[in-house]
This record gives C-alpha cells, structure tokens and sequence, in this order.
C-alpha cells in the first residue's frame, strides 16, 4: 500500500467525519426532505422532529428549525448551523483536495486497476461473493483475496462514482451556479429538492459503507490490515502499527471533541477561522457567475415560505398603517449623490420583473415573481465615490436585543440584471410578511442577504463599524458566512 494511499485515506477519514457531522446539523435546521422544489409543509418524503406549525397565526420558517444537541455536532445552539455550514464547506475543500490527490496517484500509476474493473464478468462474480457472504460462506485463508469481486465494485462506487455524485449534488444546491448554468439542473429533473435529497441520501450510502468496511477491516486478517493501512506494509511490526492506529484514532477523537467545545465556545473566532479558509475559494469559484434564469408563469410556487417576522416597532407600524405613504428610502454614504425616494418615486422608474426560484439557506426553496426597479438606476444616480466597495441594506425589524436587520453585498452585485428592488410579489403589491414595502432581491446569493423591510442603502467602504462588524446581521448572530453563494 503506498504512502500516497495511506495518508490520503485518513485525511479522508477526517473530512468525511466532519462533513457527516456538520450535514446532521445542517439538515436539522430544515429537517424535511423533499422531491419538489415547492416546498411545503406536507410535501415531504423524509422529515425529523415533531415541530407542528400553528394555523391561525404567522410562523416563520426559522420557527421550523430542529436542533440535535449540543455535543453531537460542531455546530453551535440552535439555529447557529451557520458554524456547521462553515465547517462542511471547509472540510469539503480539503476532502476535494485530497480526493483529487488520491485520483491523481490512482490514474497516473496502474493502481486504479485493483478498484475499477475491466471485465463485465465483475457482476456475476460479484453476485456469486455476494450469495457466499450472505450465506456465511467466508473464503478460506488462502483463497480470501481483499478484492473479490464484491469488494471491487463496491470500493470502485465509493472511492469513484459516489465523490461525484455528492459534488454534482452539492453544486446543485447552489444559487450562483445553477442561477449561472440553469441547464446543469436538468441533470436534477430542474430541482435542486432532488439534488438535496440524493446528497442526504449518499451520505447514507457513505455511512453503510464505513460501517461495512471497518467491521470487514477488524474481523478479517485484522493484524494485517492495522499494518497496511498505517505503514503501508505487511512488513513492520504489529505493535508499531497498534501504536499509529490507536494514535490517529486518539487524534480524530481530540479533535472532534476540541472543535466542538471550540465551536460552543468560541464561535466569533472559530468562524473567522472557517471563514478564512473557505472564503477565498467560494468567492475565486462562484464570484464571477451571473444570474440568469427566469422562470415561466406557470412554474410559481402556490405556497412561498416566510423567513423573518414583519416589524413591531411603533414607527414601522405607522408606516405600514398609512400605506408606506411617509415611507422614503434612503440612500447615503460614500456617494455623489445623497438622496431619498418615495415608493411614488420608485414606481415611476421603469418596472423590472423577474420569475426566479428562492433559496433560503435553511434549505426550503420556492418560486415566485418580483417586480421592481432596477438596483443599477439607484447606484447610477448616487454616484459611489472610488472607494466604496460594499452597499448595505437596513431594514426596520429590531430583535428582542434590539439589533436592527441588515446585510452587506459587494457594489458589483448591484450590477446583475437580477439585482432588483421589489415592490411586488406575483403581480400583488408586496404583502406585510415578504417585506413590504421594498425589499433587496440579488438572485445569485441564499435568501438571507435578501433584505425586506428597507429603510435605507449606505454605500461604505468597509463594514467592520456596523452592527457586529461581520457584514450582516445572519453574519453577526448566527455565525453565517458572508459570500452567500452556497
Ligand atoms: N429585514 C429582514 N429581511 C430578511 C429576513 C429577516 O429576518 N429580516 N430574513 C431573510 C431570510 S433568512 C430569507 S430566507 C428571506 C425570506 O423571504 P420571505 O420571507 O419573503 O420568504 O428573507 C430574508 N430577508
Ligand atoms: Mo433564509
């Protein structure tokens, strides 16, 4: 067993641990899986918890969050799966990374040839091992072989054709890539409810295999496989290869264990960590796509999930209560132009309207139609000067901390076609519960940097004096990360 193989298999390990962990908690946080990108309440195939949704008042999809404990998952209190999201992405890149190492030791030597079989007759003789298993038939010593035909395909599924699946899934969950390449989505029937529900469904797979490999590994030839897979040979002694098996073992579980207590500790630090790694690499391969998908009229959702509760405080209430009549919008900061608008005034800027599906980070997605103004025609009259970089949206929802809700997105965003400020919904006038009177649509990010409730738009050169400091209010309190675009 060459080194290559040996270090690549436990980094493997490592990630895949993490990622399993951090997914539980990712999922927990919308616990419903479904095959239609509708979603609802009732049409899921898989849902955990017992959370019922009252009938007669408002809630909110954020009320539907499950959380699965503390200790179990590097994730943080309930609704903070923003850690475990930064932990599944940071780990997924160096699971990607060793995975394209290993692919590239297999397919630049011959070793590819033990795992990926040449011959058809692979599945017969793999239906004849499965038959010898299955009837506790276990091979003799001197005919066992660790490829059988079996075992063959099975490590060929998992070492080459299921990493691909939970990548092609993975990246059809993603606003930027599939509002960018709408057509890759086909290969998901056009859902990304699919591709979320294949994904969890793979990690099952992955979890079946480890189960069956490490139960194979200890019960057949166990002294031989603790050699091979820390030395890479049989040819060393036992005890040196007990002493770096139990090691990395030991390892694996300080780590978890100091990651956890790190994550429920120490979140603002931990997620600058996370996010000093991923970030960098989501925004060098997501950045640059721009959103292009419109959907027809008969692809809307009949059901749109609400996210954020409207605003309670007396001043909104009294906007609301004159029909947005006092409302003005304003706009500041690093501009030319400062200046405010009335919702009179924005109406009277040509109507853009786009038909788009909605991704909230939670998981649930719908598809719905937003008419508004362009966001190009409010940065082309405030003029930003140079050294603007960053357009933040306030809103007039307070929390019980009396935090106000806002979000950060870069200037450029503001460019898209898709970047819009929307005053309707499905051809209505924009209801209370999706953000009346105006709210920020930026198609290429989650639904959180989708601002409602807009009370003004600051150009800055930087965010660290707003809020928290993180660039959004999702960024500040549960740990998001900023780019958005997975
Ligand atoms: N002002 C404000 N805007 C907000 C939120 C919020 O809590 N307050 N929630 C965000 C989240 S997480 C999502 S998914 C979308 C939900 O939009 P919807 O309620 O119209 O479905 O709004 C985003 N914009
Ligand atoms: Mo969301």
């Amino acid at each position: 067993m060459p080194l290559t193989i040996v270090i690549t298999h436990f980094i493997n390990l490592f990630c895949v641990i993490l990622l399993i962990r951090s997914g539980l908690h990712i999922l927990a946080d919308h616990p419903m899986l479904y095959w239609t990108d509708h979603t609802r309440r009732d049409n899921y195939w898989l849902k955990f918890g017992k959370k019922k949704m009252p009938a007669d008042k408002l809630w909110t999809a954020h009320d539907e969050a499950e959380h699965i404990g503390h200790y179990a998952m590097p994730g943080g209190a309930h609704h903070e799966f923003g850690l475990a999201r930064n932990w599944h992405f940071t780990a997924a890149i160096i699971w990607l990374a060793t995975g394209a190492v290993y692919w590239g030791y297999m397919f630049t030597t011959d070793a590819w040839r033990r795992l990926i079989p040449t011959s058809w007759s692979v599945f017969p003789a793999a239906w004849h091992d499965l038959v010898g298993y299955l009837t506790l038939h276990i091979p003799p010593e001197s005919a066992f072989h660790p490829y059988d035909a079996l075992q063959q395909l099975t490590y060929a599924g998992v070492a080459f054709i299921l990493p691909v699946v939970m990548l092609l899934t993975a990246l059809a969950m993603s606003p930027a890539f599939t509002n960018h390449f709408p057509r890759y989505t086909l290969l998901f029937g056009g859902r990304r409810q699919v591709a979320r529900s294949l994904h969890f469904l793979g990690m099952i797979a992955f979890s079946a295999f480890i189960v069956m490999h490490v139960t194979m590994v200890a019960l057949v030839y166990f002294a031989r496989n603790v050699k091979l897979i820390t030395f890479g040979t049989t040819n060393v002694d036992l005890s040196a290869a007990l002493t770096v098996f139990f090691a990395a073992l030991l390892f694996l579980l300080i780590f978890n264990v100091v990651a956890t207590y790190f994550t429920l500790n120490h979140r603002v630090i931990m997620r600058r960590i996370l996010v000093a790694i991923m970030n960098p690499v989501i925004h060098t391969a997501f950045g640059w796509m721009r959103p292009r998908k419109n959907y027809k009229k008969e692809d809307i959702s009949p059901f749109f999930r609400v996210n954020g509760y409207p605003p309670e405080t007396d001043e909104f209430k009294q906007l609301a209560a004159g029909n947005y009549k006092d409302w003005r919008l304003k706009v500041y900061g690093e501009v030319e132009h400062e200046f405010e608008l009335s919702l009179e005034d924005i109406k009277a800027y040509p109507r853009q309207e786009q038909i788009t599906k909605h991704i909230c980070i939670q998981g649930w997605s719908a598809i719905g139609e937003w008419g508004g103004m362009s966001m190009k025609e409010i940065v082309e009259r405030a003029k930003p000067k140079a050294r603007a970089k960053y357009v933040v949206f306030h809103a007039y929802d307070v929390d019980g901390n009396g935090k106000s809700f806002y979000e950060a997105l870069r200037l450029k965003d503001m460019f898209d076609t898709q970047t819009i400020l929307a005053y309707e919904m499905n051809w209505q006038p924009l209801n209370l519960e999706h953000g009346a009177p105006l709210r920020l649509r930026c198609e290429r990010k989650l639904g959180y940097k989708m601002v409602k409730y807009i009370k003004s738009i600051e150009f800055v050169e930087e965010y660290k004096s707003i809020g928290e400091g993180r660039g959004g209010y999702r960024e500040d309190n549960v740990m998001f990360d900023w780019e958005a675009y997975i």
